[in-house]
């Protein structure tokens, strides 16, 4: 092709509009200075300034000759591209990110001078980027895995960012055994897999062998792994933090996010399956629920108890693998937070986003959790190898929004130009240069300390069961034969059956009710003898607050409805049943075999919004069927929909159906229970559709 036949490219095409939920453009294009005269667009230029007159070919000896090398454009361009890419992050590499702000209800103002949480009614910009752990940056969204839940706090005075997961504990008690705990649940080095799973024999070897992580683990094989939208997590700043006030007191704090829409996991094989539909279920959740302004919000809520309470409690709040119960320490609500802006680009936002616990402000500052001390040296060191320079906090979306400025100088990337001849401090010679802040400035807690010097672990550290069995013993039924089949299916994909045995054993020191199911669901055998507990296991009272089926919302407000319907369906049922599902607040998509719509009985076209191939019952929180007797027949060889409504009825999830969509269920020899409803009765439907028909799944499937 001769570079006039060209035809797509930089040419006349308007850019696209797009469902965009942005709202804040920081960016005007650049580039105006190279107007096309007449032209509507920017001139397309190199990164040098110089208008191309070709994009689409580059400079050849002749028609059908080598490449030339002087051909400066070709090569900035390729070399730019071939260093798109920066190291992942090494945990937590796929994530998604908005942009909202904090606002302060209640002050905390007897606790600390941090202005944030002192300023009532004070909207504080915040960044938060919600991520899966194991994964690499391309891995699908649902995996089973912890969340982390980091939020960025453009203060008044400085950057404060609480780095934390939607799980209360962690795994270890001292940083020192991090690397070993990621590589362990990391793709095996030999083989290079699994990706993004916790299922097969390193991370559970290691497990075996670190009886601190019991706790956890109980949370990890829980639903809460299994999260249905970022929306509807929890989130745990898990450590003890200090809140320092004006008089130099400090008292200890622990930080939750309470999300709005309640909690709200999705079960197993759902999450197995939604990965194959939609790899992106969360990212595209979250987009579009900004987009449609359904602002995903959370309270903040605080735990705040001083040193002389902690000495009292069962356990050390110093150890990352205890939490607080809510019975023991009340939860107090004192702001918000709402996610209301999209990111304008995801690599110069959600991915060089530089999160680093060790970035606090004046009255918020740390306790001596081990595990804590470790990450304020790991974070920064991080940032150095991803973004590749000390000057990150350049980067926009790193910078603290208030004024700040130092003595720092030079390095890669310098992207200020300070004037004048000082770059020292104290100095004499500049009447403008920044000083220190004797009363606002940050100040560490005076805290005393004393002891031997030496590389231990405190004996209040000791007890590595009683929370884990609290955690269990909290939990309904259905989320105990959850954890019991979480147990069996991850253990039953790791070989050595000495390292199962080993998990069996740890088990029976939490709940010999449960070591009980998930040997059996093994075939054990013989049940393995229990390790010896370096403390005594607690019986400590049940905490309800630890579930998630007590924390679901009765609503369907951010949960989605799809309609299967075909050619001939009623479109008076169907608009009935759309409307009761909108009026209670869900979403709701038209599935039909073909994308471009359904005839109706009434001869009328309706478009759908998704092709049944590619849109399966998986996607939805409840289904309506229907269809008329007909489509029914037809669709009794497709196997996408002998899929949609048998998965649907698996799933747990309310059915609605009118004959035709009745005729379907037979067909798929799909139950009948009372979450399967006739589509003349969309209260009953709506209730059904608000939670999951828990009682059906013993039919369903054989849980452990
Ligand atoms: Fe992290 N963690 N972590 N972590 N972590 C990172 O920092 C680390 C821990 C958490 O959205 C890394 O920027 C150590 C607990 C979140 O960008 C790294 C230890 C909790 C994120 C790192 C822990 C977390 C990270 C990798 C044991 C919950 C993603 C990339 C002492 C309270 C933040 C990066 C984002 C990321 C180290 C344990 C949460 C390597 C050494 C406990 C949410 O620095």
């Amino acid at each position: 092709m001769s570079k006039n036949e060209t035809t797509s490219g930089s040419g006349r095409r308007k850019r696209e509009a797009g469902p965009s939920p942005h709202q804040d453009p920081q960016s005007a294009a650049g580039g105006e200075l190279h107007q096309i005269a007449g032209g509507e667009h920017a001139a397309l230029t190199t990164n040098q300034g110089v208008p191309l007159s070709d994009n689409q070919n580059s400079l050849r000896a002749n028609p059908r000759g080598p490449t030339l090398l002087e051909d400066f454009i070709l090569r900035e361009k390729i070399t730019h591209f071939d260093h798109e890419r920066i190291p992942e992050r090494i945990v937590h590499a796929r994530a998604t990110g908005a942009h909202g702000f904090f606002e302060l209800t209640e002050s905390l103002e007897a606790y600390t001078r941090a202005r944030v949480l002192t300023e009532v009614g004070e909207k504080t910009p915040v960044f938060t980027r919600i991520s899966t752990v194991a994964g690499g940056a391309g891995s699908v969204d649902t995996p089973r895995d912890v969340r982390g839940f980091a939020v960025k706090f453009y203060t008044k005075e400085g950057n404060w960012d609480l780095v934390g997961n939607n799980i209360p504990v962690f795994f270890i008690q001292d940083a020192i055994k991090f690397p070993d705990l990621i590589h362990a649940v990391k793709m095996e080095p030999d083989r290079g897999f699994p990706q993004a799973a916790s299922a097969h024999d390193t991370f559970w070897d290691f497990i075996s062998l670190t009886p601190e992580s019991m706790h956890m683990v109980m949370w990890v094989m829980s639903d809460r792994t299994l999260p249905r939208s970022l929306r509807m997590i929890e989130g745990f700043g898990v450590h003890s933090f200090r809140l320092v006030n004006d008089a130099g007191e400090s008292t200890f704090v622990k930080f939750h996010w309470r999300p709005k829409l309640g909690l709200q996991s999705t079960i197993w094989d759902e999450t197995v399956k939604i990965a194959g539909a939609d790899p992106d279920f969360h990212r595209r959740d979250m987009f579009e629920a900004i987009a449609a302004g359904a602002f995903p919000e959370w309270d903040l809520a605080v735990q705040l108890f001083t040193e002389e309470e902690a000495d009292g409690f069962p356990f050390d709040h110093l150890d990352a693998t205890k939490l607080i119960p809510e019975e023991l320490v009340p939860l107090k609500i004192i702001g918000r937070m709402v996610l209301d802006r999209w990111p304008n680009n995801f690599f110069a936002e959600t991915e060089q986003v530089a999160y680093c616990p060790s970035h606090v402000v004046p009255g918020i500052d740390f306790s001596n959790d081990p595990l804590l001390q470790g990450r304020l040296l790991s974070y920064h060191d991080t940032q150095l190898s991803r973004l590749g320079t000390p000057n990150f906090h350049q980067i926009p979306i790193n910078a603290p929004k208030c004024p700040f400025g130092n003595q720092q100088r030079d390095g890669q990337m310098q992207m200020e130009q300070p004037v004048g001849r000082i770059a020292y401090e104290p100095n004499s010679l500049s009447e403008d240069s920044p000083r220190e802040s004797p009363a606002g400035g940050f100040r560490s807690a005076a805290v005393a300390e004393t002891g031997e010097k030496g590389r231990v672990r405190a004996e209040s550290f000791a007890d590595h069961y009683s929370q884990a069995r609290q955690f269990y013993v909290s939990q309904t039924a259905h989320e105990q034969a959850h954890i019991a089949s979480a147990l069996v299916f991850e253990l039953s994909r790791v070989e050595h059956l000495h390292v199962r045995e080993a998990i069996v054993g740890h088990l029976r020191n939490i709940d010999e009710d449960l070591a009980q199911r998930v040997g059996a669901g093994l075939a054990l055998g013989k049940m393995p003898k229990a390790p010896a507990a370096a403390a005594p296991v607690q019986d400590m009272a049940p905490s309800p607050a630890l579930q998630i089926i007590g924390k679901m919302k009765d609503t369907l407000t951010g949960r989605a409805v799809g309609i299967l319907i075909a050619d001939g369906s009623d479109g008076a049922v169907i608009e009935k049943v759309r409307k009761a599902a909108t009026d209670a607040g869900a979403a709701v998509k038209i599935v039909a075999p073909k994308v471009g719509g359904a005839n109706l009985a009434d001869g009328s076209l309706m478009a759908a919004d998704g092709q049944l191939a590619g849109t399966p019952s998986v996607l939805f929180d409840a289904v309506a069927l229907i269809l008329s007797a007909e489509a029914a027949k037809t669709l009794s060889t497709e196997g996408a929909a002998i899929d949609f409504v048998r998965d649907a009825f698996g799933h747990l999830k309310a059915i609605a159906a009118d004959k035709g969509g009745q005729a379907l269920l037979e067909i798929a020899h799909v139950g009948q229970d009372a979450g399967v409803v006739g589509t003349s009765d969309e209260d009953a439907f709506i209730a059904a559709a608000k939670t999951r028909q828990w009682d059906r799944e013993k039919s369903v499937r054989t849980l452990a």
